[in-house]
Parts: C-alpha cells; sequence; structure tokens
C-alpha cells in the first residue's frame, strides 16, 4: 500500500459538534472515513483531541502535516502496519499527542483504502485480517433514550429492542415496533441517538411498554445500556429521585431479569466498580448477557482483566475509544476467545460513516448497537447491513 496524499477536514456530527473526516489518496484509489464522538465517555478512553473551542482544527494539523509526512511516499505491506506506525508517532498510551481522533480517521481510510485495492469489500476485508467468520449481528435497536442523551428524562441510558436475524428480516420488524411504540407514546421529544424520549414516573414503565411490544413482535428482546457511571455519586446510584447503594441496584437488574425478557445489560455500574460487575456476573450471568463498555473502553489491557476476573461475560467494541481498527480487532479476538460476545458500537455523536456496520459484519459480532431509527445516521449503519446482504445474494 502507498499513500500518495492526505487531507483533512471538519465536518459536523448529529449533535452539531465538529469532527474529523479524512481522505488518503492512494496510487489510484482514494478513501474517505470520518469519526464519531461520545457524550457518556469513560475515562479510561483514548483522547479526542479537541481545540479549547471544541473544534478539531489541532486534530486536522496533525492528520495533515506530521502524519501525513510520516506515511506520504512510504510502502506499507497491510493497514495494519499503518496503524503500528501511528501507534509509535504519537508514542503516548492514549494517543493523547497526536489525538485518537486523528489517528483513527487515517485507520479507518486505510483499513477501507486497502478493501478497495483488493477489490473486495470492507466487511471481507475486515475479517480476512481478524481471522473471523462473518455473520449478521443481532439490531440493537435504541428505542427510547435517557440518561445523558437526553437530559435524564429516563434514568438508564438505553432501551434498547434487540431484534434476531437477517438484517434484511430484521429491519422491517425494528422498522414497525419503533413506529407502534411512536404511536403508542404520543409526542415525546427525540434523544440524541434518534429514539424517542419520554419521561415516566417509575422505573418498571418503559420495561412494562417494552414486554408488550416483544410480545407483539416476536424475534425480540430487551437490552438496557445503563451507562452507570453517569448515576454515579458519593457511592451511590442516582435514579428517580431515589439512590441506590451497589448491592440495591443489583437488586433491581435481578428483578427486572426475571419480570421481563432481557437479552443483555451493558455497563450496569460505574466504570471502576469492577468487584460489583464480577458479583452480578456470577448471579445473573446464566440468564443474561453482561456488557461491559466504560469498564473496557475497547482496550485490550483492560478486557484481559475482565477475562481474570469474569468481570463481564460480553465487550461493548468502539474503535475509537481505543484509536486503530487494529486495537479494536485485538480487542475482539481476545472477547471471541474467551468465549464471550461482542456488540460493536456507534457513538451518540455520529457522522455518515458506516464503518462500524462493515465491522460488525466482518467480525460476525453477537450486536451492533446503532441508535433508534429517528436518525438518518442510525438508519445508514442498518441499512449498510442489508446491502452486505443483498451483495452475498447477487453472487
Ligand atoms: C454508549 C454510547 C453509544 P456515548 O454509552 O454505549 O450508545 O454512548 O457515545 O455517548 O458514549
Ligand atoms: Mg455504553
Amino acid at each position: 500500500m502507498r499513500i500518495d496524499s492526505i487531507h483533512a477536514r471538519s465536518i459536523f456530527d448529529t449533535r452539531g459538534k465538529p469532527t474529523i473526516e479524512t481522505t488518503l489518496q492512494g496510487s489510484t484509489l482514494k478513501a474517505v472515513a470520518s469519526v464519531p464522538s461520545g457524550k457518556s465517555t469513560g475515562s479510561h478512553e483514548a483522547l479526542e483531541l479537541r481545540d479549547p473551542d471544541g473544534g478539531v482544527a489541532t486534530a486536522i494539523a496533525n492528520v495533515e502535516g506530521e502524519i501525513a509526512r510520516a506515511l506520504c511516499a512510504r510502502d506499507f505491506s497491510s493497514p495494519e502496519e499503518i496503524d503500528q506506525a501511528l501507534i509509535a508517532l504519537d508514542g503516548t498510551a492514549n494517543k493523547s499527542r497526536l489525538g485518537a481522533n486523528a489517528i483513527l480517521s487515517v485507520s479507518i481510510a486505510a483499513m477501507r483504502l486497502a478493501g478497495l485495492e483488493a477489490g473486495v469489500p470492507l466487511w471481507s476485508a475486515i475479517s480476512a485480517r481478524a481471522g473471523t467468520t462473518p455473520a449478521a449481528p443481532r439490531l440493537y435497536v435504541n428505542v427510547m433514550n435517557g440518561g445523558v442523551h437526553a437530559d435524564f428524562r429516563l434514568p438508564f441510558q438505553e432501551y434498547i429492542l434487540v431484534v434476531e436475524g437477517l438484517t434484511s428480516a430484521a429491519l422491517p420488524i425494528a422498522h414497525a415496533a419503533f413506529d407502534k411504540l411512536g404511536e403508542r407514546l404520543g409526542d415525546v421529544p427525540m434523544g440524541d441517538e434518534g429514539g424517542y424520549a419520554p419521561t415516566f414516573s417509575a422505573l418498571d414503565e418503559p420495561f412494562e411498554m417494552l414486554d408488550a411490544l416483544v410480545a407483539e413482535f416476536p424475534g425480540t428482546s430487551i437490552a438496557i445500556d445503563a451507562a452507570a457511571s453517569e448515576l454515579y455519586r458519593d457511592g451511590r446510584y442516582h435514579l428517580l429521585d431515589k439512590s441506590f447503594a451497589p448491592d440495591e441496584l443489583a437488586q433491581v437488574y435481578r428483578d427486572i431479569v426475571t419480570r421481563f425478557p432481557m437479552h443483555s445489560i451493558e455497563d450496569p455500574f460505574a466504570e471502576d466498580a469492577a468487584s460489583d460487575f464480577t458479583a452480578l456476573t456470577a448471579s445473573i450471568g446464566q440468564q443474561v448477557i453482561i456488557v461491559g463498555d466504560d469498564l473496557t473502553v475497547t482496550n485490550p489491557a483492560r478486557i484481559e482483566t475482565a477475562i481474570e476476573k469474569k468481570e463481564i461475560n460480553a465487550v461493548l467494541i468502539k474503535p475509537n475509544q481505543i484509536g486503530t481498527v487494529s486495537e479494536a480487532l485485538r480487542a475482539v479476538q481476545m472477547t471471541h476467545a474467551a468465549g464471550w460476545a461482542t456488540v460493536c458500537s456507534h457513538r451518540s455523536g455520529e457522522t455518515h460513516d458506516t464503518f462500524i456496520a462493515d465491522f460488525a459484519y466482518g467480525v460476525g459480532a453477537h450486536g451492533i448497537k446503532a441508535g433508534g431509527l429517528g436518525q438518518r445516521e442510525r438508519l445508514e449503519k442498518f441499512e449498510r447491513l442489508v446491502a452486505i446482504e443483498n451483495e452475498l445474494l447477487r453472487k
């Protein structure tokens, strides 16, 4: 692989915040990639470089300056080698010098360029790199948004409908269920991730609504992202005017799992409450998938600890938490080797880039979390999966 030139620019994400889009020009082909941005970010994530005014001018200057000088007109045998060069050039543990956003924009574009140059679809290039078996992930559709994504109108951050099966069959079901829920909720605002943002006075109410929906749409179940780091203050978790000690919150989860058709629970506790994760996984991990996000931040070292201590039994994979595609693939490989599931995820501030859909398909992830259906940038990820299935059928 050879890169002739690198250009970057600032574009707006779904929240109207600047983010970086990078174009790599190879000898004959070019590839473009943009990176998303989180709001409920874990403190152990790689650093997203922002200027004091919130812009990404420094990240762009790093891509067009130092990174371009290091990569252009040099021969690389693979995108992995490009990632290694980026990691070495940055030289920090959390990509804080050049910025994980700057680095990831180049890393994704390099992966995409490699696929184009090999004449294979992106998902296929990804699976070849990772040695994974491609498969359609379950759709995790964030139908009700809460937490920091909706001014805490709902206590947990994400109330998700999980839809099984090939995406071409699952997406119409997701649409019908999403519309039906919308009719029942009436005129409510939308949250950051393109799901409804209603208010309820009791913890159970959103689960009861989703329970009714699941009964009407076979092949569906419920997942939540509690994003509990955002609920945690002074040793307690604050939900709807009440506060819970960790063991009381664990009891809330046990009740929910007993009463409702739960598929998975993400970040049930704060990011450093590892022993609470271990206890919950030991008690309900046979019935439900316990997913680490802020806990593990797609970081191979933190995933290794989680495996050793049996903190969870599934890992959320977000490439921008770690900063290169290679390291995100390493995180997937480790998780799968432990016999655990991966759920590949967008961020709450998104762009039109559908890389995460190819990534989820290529690694054969258990699920893909890409938001609600009320925002184009979310829908495009799900539609990309349908397009992948269509391409395969035509062969
Ligand atoms: C999460 C994500 C994506 P954010 O917590 O899983 O849904 O939210 O991008 O704000 O961290
Ligand atoms: Mg999360």
